[in-house]
């Protein structure tokens, strides 16, 4: 099983291989790597503290007793400097709970629920989770447009990277890459015209200048016609703004997960435990081999409008597909057995701190739900027990997210 998130480290040590053998301008493919592990790198640094040492408290800072909304209180003093508005004036004082369902809590089984579980998704331990509102849609263009016209907030992926904050996420001596390359940009699926292998996620990933929320695919790219797709190119502090400016919070891997399960025992995927590739078309996602051929079979090759499938038994749109969804907790591979050791983990809002054992500099939040790059053949990410991480600076054109708000 690969996993479809493209890694830091994988990309770094592509990028001091390539400066020691031949510079970092010579080979295209190359090229592509580098501006790959830039923007990467990019989104990890932007709110990197001065040290990594400050990096481990800031991680503990921001999972805190009461996790979402103590994240959001924490968030780094360069998320407030960028932007016209800082975050205390992004408080709203009520969430408008129209379009979120309530999802009355219960016990569950949490974790890998077949044979395309990583490891990482096991054990399945229990869990339990308070009622809590999750948001029925995926968050769109035009909510998210709103907020930014409120607010005058700037997404990560519209910043110039600050390569003096880049380099403490880099092993010392990693060559500084030329201006050309640290400019405003995000990471835009990018297919390969030829089968290739799936162990290097870079291939098909590229750093496009221009590329960010309003310019999905890149800087001649628009929003037009595109208001009700889900917002994408949002690092997981953007994705916070904005819940923190409507009265809400990102959803706990914990409750997306059951949220995604809809009330369904012996399920593998929202809608039941049909393949994805049988019957109707269930969701978003990749039909074709990947990553280079997709035949559309589902109506769409790229992202589409929330809402297009069926919902699952909760009435949620999308959990599926379409677009990966960040949720609040940390990302450590190790957090299942953790949990499990425990026992029954009441409300469990993800570990302490960020550890990815394949890029321990990471600081990594968890996505759900898969997108619309994923088939059976490659991450599988719509099953519910399919989790991936994601550098929490990341943004990408295939990565989203929706609202939770909690029962008072
Ligand atoms: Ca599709």
């Amino acid at each position: 099983m690969h996993t479809e998130q493209v890694t830091q480290s994988h990309l770094l040590s592509k990028i001091t291989s390539t400066e020691q053998l031949s510079g970092l301008s010579v080979l295209k493919d190359m090229k592509q790597i580098i501006l790959s592990g830039i923007v990467l790198l990019a989104m990890l640094a932007c709110n990197r503290p001065a040290s990594q040492k400050q990096n481990s408290n800031l991680a503990e800072e921001k999972t805190a007793s009461d996790t979402t909304l103590s994240c959001c209180s924490n968030l780094p003093s360069r998320f407030a400097s960028g932007n016209v508005a800082g975050v205390d004036s992004l408080n709203s004082s009520t969430a408008d709970l129209s379009g979120m369902v309530l999802i009355n809590g219960a016990r569950f089984w949490m974790g890998g629920d077949s044979i395309w579980g990583r490891p990482d998704e096991f054990p399945r331990h229990q869990v339990e989770v308070s009622s809590f509102y999750i948001d029925v849609q995926e968050v769109t263009n035009k909510q998210f447009k709103a907020f930014a016209d409120a607010t005058g907030y700037i997404t990560t992926a519209e910043k110039k990277p600050d390569w003096e904050e880049l380099k403490l996420q880099v092993p010392p001596g990693t060559p500084r890459p030329s201006d050309d390359v640290l400019v405003a940009a995000s990471l835009v699926f990018t297919p390969p015209n030829r089968p290739v292998s799936l162990d290097n996620a870079s291939v098909w990933w590229a750093w496009v200048p221009g590329a960010n929320w309003k310019h999905p695919e890149g800087p001649k790219s628009n929003l037009t016609g595109k208001d009700d797709y889900p917002v994408v190119h949002v690092s997981w502090e953007d994705a916070m703004a904005y819940c923190r400016w409507a009265g809400k919070r990102l959803p706990t891997e914990a409750e997306w997960e059951f949220a995604a399960r809809g009330g369904q025992l012996a399920a593998i995927y929202p809608w039941g435990t049909e393949l994805i590739t049988k019957g109707k078309q269930k969701a978003n996602a990749w039909d074709g081999k990947f990553p280079n051929k997709n035949t559309g079979k589902d109506g769409f090759v790229g992202a589409a409008p929330v809402g297009q499938f069926a919902p699952n038994p909760y009435g949620l749109y999308d959990m599926a597909g379409n677009a990966w969804e960040w949720v609040s907790d940390w990302y450590t591979a190790d957090y299942y057995q953790e949990c499990m050791n425990r026992g029954v983990v009441v409300n469990p809002q993800g570990p302490a701190k960020s550890l990815d054992p394949d890029e321990p500099f990471a600081l990594k939040k968890v996505v759900r739900g898969g997108s619309f790059l994923c088939n059976d053949d490659y991450c599988s990410g719509f099953r519910i027990g399919a989790r991936m991480k994601t550098s929490w600076d990341t943004g990408l054109n295939h990565t989203g997210f929706r609202c939770a708000v909690s029962v008072k």
